[in-house]
C-alpha cells in the first residue's frame, strides 16, 4: 500500500468535483440525477418481465467473498426447535414455536452499497463535510439518504469479459473507457446519459469456481476492474452516471500501478463526484441471459437498508428486463 496518503491531493487536483452542485447540504451526490423521468426511462426498458436478483448468498458456513481486512459474517440461532425440546423455551399460547437468528457482519461484507462518506482523503468527506463527522458513525453522507431515495433508473450491463472473449478478466486487468465503448458497441446497447452502469468481469464467479486461490492470486487482492484515467473520470462526469456496480469487491481495478495507489476511482468518482458504488454483485446469470436475448438494458432497483449513521449497507439489487 502507498506510504503517501495525500498522493491523491496532487493526482486529482484538476479532477472534476460535484461538491456544492446540489447545495451545501447535499448527501445524495449523483443520485440527484435520478429524477422521476429517469425512473420512467428505466421502466420503459422493461420488455419481458424477467427478473434477476444480484445479491450473493450471505453467511455461508464455508465463507463469502470479502475484502481481506473484513471478517466473515456470523449468523447464530437464538431460537430453534432445540430450545423447545430442551425445555428452555415454551411455545406461545396456542402452540406456536419459532426460529430466530442474529447476524454480526461488516455492512460491506456482502453485496453492498458504499455510503458517500465511506472513503475520503485529507480532512473532508464528499461535499466538503468535515471528516470528523465520521467519528462514531457517519453524521453526514451515511447510507441513510441513499436508502431513503433508492437507486432506481435505467441500468445497462456491460459484459466486458464477453466483449474481450474471456470467461473472466485476468488479475489486475484494467477496464478502460475504450473497453466500455467497445462492449456497448458489440452488445448494440449504447450508453445513455444517467444510465446506471453494471460491469461484468466474471471475477466473482472465480471465487465460487476456484476458491480463494483464484480470487486472491498469491494471497493478494488483485481484482480487475475500471482503471483510473482522467479520460474515464471526465466521461463519467459528462455522462452524469449516478451509480456504478460490478461483480468485484472494489468495482475498480484494485491497484493503479502507474500512480502506486489503491482504489483511486473511489476518490475521483465517489468522493469527488458523488457517484454511488455498488459492489460484489452477482452479474453472471444476468450476463448469460443478456447474451442469449440481446437485451442489455433493464430497470435497475437497488435498495440498501436504512442503517442510521452507516458507512454502507447490504443489498439485493434487482435487474428487471
Ligand atoms: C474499500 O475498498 C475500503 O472498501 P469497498 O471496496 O468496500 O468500497
Amino acid at each position: 500500500m502507498t506510504k503517501e496518503p495525500m498522493k491523491f491531493a496532487e493526482m486529482l487536483k484538476d479532477s472534476p468535483k460535484n461538491w456544492g452542485r446540489w447545495g451545501a447540504d447535499d448527501e445524495l451526490g449523483c443520485l440527484n440525477f435520478l429524477t422521476n423521468e429517469e425512473v420512467l426511462r428505466g421502466v420503459k426498458a422493461v420488455r419481458q418481465g424477467k427478473t434477476f436478483t444480484l445479491g450473493i448468498p450471505l453467511a455461508r458456513p464455508q465463507g463469502d467473498p470479502l475484502y481481506p481486512s473484513r471478517s466473515q459474517p456470523i449468523r447464530t440461532m437464538v431460537s430453534d426447535k432445540g430450545m423447545y425440546m430442551s425445555g428452555r423455551t415454551q411455545a406461545l399460547p396456542g402452540g406456536c414455536e419459532y426460529a430466530d437468528d442474529v447476524i454480526v457482519m461488516y455492512l460491506q461484507g456482502t453485496t453492498q452499497y458504499d455510503a458517500l462518506g465511506h472513503v475520503w482523503y485529507g480532512d473532508k468527506i464528499y461535499n466538503g463535510y468535515d471528516a470528523k463527522t465520521t467519528i462514531g458513525g457517519l453524521q453526514k453522507c451515511s447510507i441513510e439518504p441513499i436508502a431513503n431515495k433508492g437507486v432506481i433508473g435505467r441500468g445497462v450491463l456491460l459484459d466486458i469479459a464477453r466483449a474481450k472473449g474471456k470467461k473472466h478478466l485476468d488479475a489486475n486487468e484494467p477496464i478502460h473507457l475504450a473497453d466500455i465503448e467497445a462492449a456497448a458497441k458489440k452488445q448494440n446497447s449504447p450508453i445513455e446519459k444517467h444510465d446506471i452502469l453494471l460491469i461484468h468481469t466474471g471475477w466473482l464467479k472465480r471465487y465460487y469456481d476456484e476458491g480463494l486461490a483464484g480470487f486472491f492470486p498469491g494471497g493478494q487482492m488483485q481484482e480487475p476492474g475500471l482503471a483510473y484515467s482522467k479520460e474515464l473520470v471526465q466521461w463519467i462526469y459528462e455522462m452524469e452516471i449516478p451509480s456504478i456496480g460490478s461483480d468485484t469487491i472494489a468495482t475498480e481495478q484494485t491497484w493503479h500501478h502507474e500512480s502506486g495507489t489503491m482504489i483511486p476511482l473511489h476518490m475521483a468518482l465517489l468522493y469527488h463526484l458523488g457517484v454511488v458504488f455498488n459492489e460484489i454483485s452477482w452479474t453472471h446469470d444476468l450476463a448469460e441471459d443478456c447474451a442469449k436475448d440481446g437485451q442489455y438494458t433493464f430497470l435497475f432497483v437497488g435498495l440498501p437498508l436504512k442503517v442510521v449513521n452507516g458507512a454502507g449497507s447490504p443489498v439485493n439489487p434487482a435487474a428487471i428486463k
